[in-house]
């Protein structure tokens, strides 16, 4: 007899299809593992089940958990699902999550952790990026901060509730790590130890990048570069997108349009530009092409559900997709970069690393595909390792840039990563569009990032969607000079986006900006070096000025470059600034004054390095050194400068120079500037330098020998 469906049991068929199955999870070990630094292990957490590819060390124990300590996370279960919650204490404000849209201030919101190839995304939040970063940093009303990292790159919800925060992932059991500091820098500091850091770039990186998708032939790129020298604009390198590959083969070169790339990269080298040329993952399947036909034999490529090699269509059509996750695959990809670099190429970029698949579902590879591990990864679907595409791509990519090129220091830059992927790779923040919001949204986005253990990053300037407009462009460029990684970038169909392309107004404005960076690349290497040793963000929220002060930490227009110069955008409407001495620096004849010009003030109390306007980085700096002094209150300031050879590894065997610089007035009108402390073997001779002081709006210069100290009247 067939029985009959009484409404008590569709409520109960229901209620048993709509039910989740949540429970709380014990956390079965907690140990100390660095200053203020606990590791929370959840019950059934299994390494081999998630693996991670974020820390940079395996942590050990060091001492006993601080007997005042009171974050601790709870782990729970959501129909077998993993998620980590942590109670927020009451006034607090939370930042981070890596690249996001939406506000700095991050109370409120919920971040999606799936690496997307989103071009044009909203502004307004909760857009799908291109990277995860499963980390918040959270700052307490007292301007003590506490900083929490889930060590899981599984596709994942970040939210960041005022209350609480939560960490929702489809996957496996996952370790938490909560530092808990006196400040904000500290903290991320500790990410720092956990995570590793960005490695010292090239010194050429952090000059200007002139990028476009793309320059071809050769003689626009020789075009390019000659009329930034014959314009005295500044600029370091020259970017090759996509089309000066052989019909998008990876690692091929297209011999109609560089007939010579060696020939084409010495003219380069020899007006002292670099270049960087872009590799994409996608292999197009093609018996005749020596990248799939070697990878072929050696079985390197993602496979679908029957175990077949995946195809998916990208730029040359069909594609076969490296797996990463396989040392195998790595080691094979790492050697295909020494012959193509012999080229003369000194940098890569790595785009569309998703994987970006036109084809495929969600716009990359069917979460069923599997990817074979290795080492200490296991075999897993495209679900598991989705996230970690990118960042173990940048693994490879640059073992092979040092493989090729042992004694020069890798510049890599990647569309797609994880949180600790910083280790390998710089990033930009993917395709915004050529318009205001868009530009007034890199500011926090970059700022969050640096927030977020990734200090080298950037948007693409002037917008690389759409026609970008002379006011756009000059206002973008602005403040844009003062980006970590400061580059131009536009789309294949939009207007000429180069410095000299708006008119001779905007031609103006443009040099008045690289001028005012070319000045600072003293003090922003110095700032680079912070990175590299203890994961300082180059670009810092204001509140980094001044912790305790609640009326800062939404400021998401100005913004700090190193911890010294204050950055207030042309487009900025009442900012809120920092209290106490700030005076404003000029840089260049006419800059306080230049329409679209950021504003620049220096902190009270400090002492920032600055050289003279070159044209590329590889000129010298320091002819003369100028030290621009801002005292605090008590008439004191102090600051350093870190220099080395720019490039090679010698700096790791000492051979830098570290040097300590102090003001202080002797009598009422009397200030000494002097060197207190030199560090490292470098030879530098900064000899005669000069000074300027800025106080109470006037500027009071002298010059001398360092070695004796320089007296400045005031
Ligand atoms: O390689 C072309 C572009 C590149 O210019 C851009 O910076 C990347 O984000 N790339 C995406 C491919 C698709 C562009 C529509």
């Amino acid at each position: 007899m067939r029985k009959k469906w009484s409404l008590l049991h569709v409520t109960a068929l229901i209620f048993i299809t709509q039910v989740t199955w949540a429970g709380d999870v014990k956390t079965e070990k907690v140990t100390l593992v660095g200053e203020r630094i606990v590791e929370f292990i959840p019950e059934k957490y299994d390494v081999a089940r998630t693996p991670s590819l974020i820390l940079s060390n395996e942590p050990v124990k060091q001492g006993e958990i601080p007997a005042d300590w009171t974050l601790i996370p709870r782990f729970t279960t959501v129909d077998g699902k993993a998620n980590a919650s942590l109670d927020v204490p009451a006034g607090t404000s939370l930042y981070g999550g890596g690249e996001v849209t939406g506000p700095l201030l991050r109370n409120g919101q919920k971040t999606k952790m799936w690496n997307t190839d989103n071009g044009m995304y909203r502004v307004d939040g909760g857009a799908r990026l291109y990277q995860t970063h499963p980390w918040v940093l959270g700052v307490r009303p007292d301007g003590t901060a506490f900083g929490v990292l889930f060590d899981s790159f599984c596709k994942a919800e970040l939210v960041t509730n005022s209350d609480k925060i939560e960490f929702k992932t489809e996957g496996a059991p996952f370790r938490t790590y909560i530092i808990d500091r006196e400040s904000p820098q500290a903290v991320l500091k500790g990410l720092a130890e956990l995570t590793g850091t960005i490695s010292m770039p090239p010194r050429w990186a952090i000059g200007y990048h002139q990028s476009r998708f793309s320059y071809v032939p050769e003689a626009r790129v020789k075009d390019i570069a000659d009329t930034f020298r014959k314009k005295k604009i500044p600029c370091d390198v020259i970017w090759f997108d996509i089309n000066y590959m052989d019909e998008f083969r990876v690692f091929t070169i297209n011999d109609k349009d560089f007939p010579d790339p060696k020939r084409m990269n010495n003219y380069l080298h020899d007006q002292g530009f670099h270049s960087v040329f872009m590799i994409d993952p996608g292999v197009k399947v093609d018996e005749n092409y020596f990248v799939y036909k070697t990878g072929k034999e050696q079985d390197v490529f993602v496979r679908d559900i029957y175990r077949n090699e995946f195809h998916g269509k990208v730029w040359p059509g069909d594609c076969a997709f490296p797996d990463f996750t396989r040392p195998e695959t790595r080691s094979w990809w790492a050697g295909l970069y020494k012959d193509f670099m012999a080229n003369g190429i000194d940098g890569i970029w790595n785009d569309m690393n998703e994987p970006s698949v036109f084809d495929g579902p969600g716009g990359s590879m069917p979460e069923s595909n599997i990817h074979l591990g290795g080492g200490n990864l296991p075999t897993g679907n495209h679900l598991m390792y989705h996230n970690a595409y990118g960042r173990l791509m940048v693994e490879a990519s640059r073992d092979g840039m040092m493989a090729a090129n042992p004694d020069k220091r890798p510049f890599l830059l990647s569309r797609s990563n994880i949180i600790g992927g910083q280790r390998y790779a710089a990033m930009w923040t993917g395709d915004n569009e050529a318009t205001y919001e868009h530009m007034k949204l890199s500011v926090p986005m970059s700022i969050t990032l640096g927030l977020s253990g990734q200090p080298f990053n950037g948007p693409d300037i002037g917008g690389f969607a759409g026609n970008t407009t002379s006011d756009l462009w000059g206002n973008w460029l602005g403040f844009g000079a003062f980006f970590p990684f400061s580059r131009g970038h536009a789309s294949c169909d939009t207007n000429n986006k180069e410095p000299w392309a708006f008119g001779k107004e905007l031609e103006k404005e443009s040099r008045m900006a690289l001028e005012r960076r070319y000045r600072l690349i003293p003090y922003l290497y110095t700032a680079f070096y912070a990175a590299h040793t203890d994961g300082q963000p180059i670009m810092a929220p204001v509140f980094f000025a001044d912790p305790k002060d609640q009326t800062l930490r939404s400021e998401e227009q100005a913004f700090m470059l190193g911890t010294d110069i204050l950055v207030i955008p042309a487009f900025a409407k009442n900012p809120s600034l920092p209290k106490g001495i700030w005076e404003e620096l000029s840089l260049i004849k006419g800059d306080t004054k230049g329409k679209y010009q950021a504003k620049l003030k220096v902190r009270g109390g400090a002492i920032v390095p600055v050289g003279k306007v070159i044209q590329n980085v590889n000129e010298n700096s320091f002819d003369p050194l100028t030290l621009v002094v801002c005292l605090d209150k008590d008439g004191k300031a102090e600051g350093s400068l870190y220099w080395d050879k720019g490039d090679g590894w010698e700096f790791q065997k000492g051979n830098y120079k570290q040097l300590t610089f102090k003001a202080e007035l002797a009598g009422a009108h009397n200030l000494i500037v002097k060197m207190t402390d030199s560090k490292g073997e470098e030879q530098f001779d900064c000899g005669m330098i000069k000074v300027e002081v800025l106080h109470n709006g006037r500027v009071y210069k002298s010059s001398g020998d360092m070695a004796k100290g320089i007296t400045v009247n005031l």
